[in-house]
């Protein structure tokens, strides 16, 4: 009986552990299947001070990267100046600045034109939002399924 209840515990454990999976602060993700990656705290609000930086590549050398943004999207809206998350095409800092967004609207989807991409989320002290999810695929079109 008592067993019982642990052993429901522990799955309830385990359940949360696998919803929290994709909240952590940046990292390098190589996609293998389409899946996602969210600010930390998503989608109730995030933190204050982060700094996150994730870089996604497809294995592939030609292969390119698709995202898209959830429609629950929320940053301080201050003209991105504290809050926000940018999107680079390519590796670093250094790529190709596609777009750092804020506000309430969700940014419209993105394909790279390498196989890399780089995301940015950074929030200051004070104010803070839901936050962000993007869900990652390779880019599929006629030429690059070769
Ligand atoms: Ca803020």
């Amino acid at each position: 009986m008592h067993c019982g209840l642990v052993f429901v515990l522990f799955m309830g454990f385990l359940l949360v552990l696998e919803a929290f999976k994709n909240d952590k602060c940046g990292g390098n993700i190589r996609i293998s299947s389409p899946s996602y990656l969210t600010s930390p705290g998503y989608p109730i609000s995030y933190p204050p001070t982060q700094r996150c930086v994730w870089v996604i590549s497809a294995p592939g050398p030609h292969q390119r990267i698709l995202i898209n943004f959830n429609p629950h999207f929320d940053l301080e809206d201050r003209e991105c100046k504290y809050d926000y998350v940018e999107v680079r095409d390519g590796v670093d800092e250094n790529g190709q600045l596609v777009g750092k967004y804020c506000g309430k609207i969700a940014p419209s989807a993105v394909v790279s034109s390498g196989n890399q991409l780089f995301i940015k989320f950074v929030s200051d002290y004070e104010t803070h939002g839901a936050g962000f999810s993007i869900r990652y695929e390779i880019f599929k079109t006629e030429y690059s399924r070769i």
